[in-house]
């Protein structure tokens, strides 16, 4: 067990990193004590908005020995090395999804994490969503599930040279978009297979794509197909969040936060809340994990699990053929 207040370190200062700044500070069993950012104007916002200091590495910040819990919120091509440098020194560690972008390296993770008694928890807040728990509260409904489809596309001209344009930054597109995944194994289990194809817009005059579309049929093995979408960037005219799934019974239909239930003989709306206050809540949960034992939401195994179904996609992507899972 902890002692309150724990003691915590961020790493990263932007959306995630400010929502959970927000969160140990507004809970009095936490203490935020250092941030480690990227650029050093945003680091100096950062650390002046919560009266925090900062450190000018994660590998100064993992070291110091006031600290008992560590958040990683950066780029995703980072989150790997954080968490291994963190847990290597006695922390207990959040990373925001994806754990790595490697499963081995994840799968390293979570042993170092079970070696050492460490908390290892990948934030997986499309799980605690409106959405997800829509589907769970309706999902008997609708009979035995044969297809599904997930797509999320988002428009952006110009494509702004950030990280999540980045290949190697933001990693293939369903290993950085994880969540489109995790939503379908957390309901219908272990999957089969996966057929993936991947396409992105690159640009001679800079490192950063234009854009990227993705889309990979999975099947599981208790037989349901689904099909994810996942695209962003210049060349989407559109914007576009809607899953569906289809039940020998009924379909179950969102269109952004518009949920309802479908049957022969009737359409019954699904109240979904607000995408607001997950972070919050995920950050909650830790705290009560940590210091009242309460059973967390997910797991890093299944992170990983989630992980590995994402780099078959990538590996089918790369090569044109199905990729079977053992
Ligand atoms: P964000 O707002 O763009 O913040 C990114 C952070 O990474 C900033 O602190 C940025 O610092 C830093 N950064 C940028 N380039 C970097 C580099 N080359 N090396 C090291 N740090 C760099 O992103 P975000 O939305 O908070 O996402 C952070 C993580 O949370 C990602 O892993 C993402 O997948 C995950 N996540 C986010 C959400 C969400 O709702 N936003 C939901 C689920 C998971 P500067 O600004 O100083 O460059
Ligand atoms: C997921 N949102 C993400 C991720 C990134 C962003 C990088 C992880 C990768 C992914 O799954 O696509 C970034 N999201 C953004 C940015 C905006 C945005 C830059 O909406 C700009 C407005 N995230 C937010 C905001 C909300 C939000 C403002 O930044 C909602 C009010 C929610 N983002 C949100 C949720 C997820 C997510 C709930 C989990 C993914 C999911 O629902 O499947």
């Amino acid at each position: 067990m902890v002692q309150t207040p724990i003691k915590v370190g961020i790493v990263g200062t932007g959306y995630a990193a400010t929502k959970r700044a927000e969160a140990i500070q507004a809970d009095p069993r936490a203490q935020l004590l250092a941030v480690v950012g990227n650029s050093p104007e945003s680091t100096q916002k950062f650390s002046q908005t919560y009266g925090i200091s900062t450190v000018d590495s994660w590998q100064a910040l993992v070291a110091n020995p006031e600290i008992d819990l560590v958040f990683v919120c950066n780029i995703n091509s980072s989150h790997g090395a954080i968490a291994q440098g963190a847990l290597a020194a006695g922390k207990h560690v959040v990373v925001e999804y994806p754990l790595a972008l490697a499963p081995l390296q994840a799968e390293a993770l979570i042993n170092l994490a079970k070696e050492d008694h460490k908390l290892l928890h990948v934030e997986h807040i499309e799980l605690l969503g409106g959405v997800h728990q829509g589907i769970k509260k309706y999902l008997s409904a609708i009979g035995e599930v044969y297809y599904g489809s997930y797509s999320t596309i988002v428009p952006q001209n110009p494509a702004p040279m950030r990280w999540t344009y980045h290949r190697e930054m933001f990693g293939f597109p369903l290993i950085g978009a994880l969540s489109r995944i995790t939503r379908f194994i957390d309901l219908f289990g272990e999957v089969a297979s996966v057929n993936c194809h991947n396409r992105y817009w690159e640009s001679s005059a800079r490192d950063y794509d234009r854009g990227c579309f993705c889309t990979a049929e999975i099947r599981f093995k208790q037989g349901l197909i689904a099909n994810i979408i996942y695209g962003k960037g210049e060349t989407i005219h559109q914007a576009q969040r809607n899953l569906e799934l289809y039940g020998d019974r009924g379909s179950l239909v969102f269109k952004g936060e518009a949920g309802s239930l479908i049957t022969s003989d009737s359409q019954t709306p699904i109240e979904v809340a607000s995408r607001r206050g997950l972070f919050n809540l995920d950050t909650l949960l830790v705290l009560d994990y940590l210091l009242e034992g309460k059973a967390l939401y997910t797991t890093a195994e299944a992170s990983y699990y989630a992980l590995r179904v994402a780099e078959a996609a990538r590996q089918s992507a790369m090569s044109g053929k199905i990729i079977n899972l053992v």
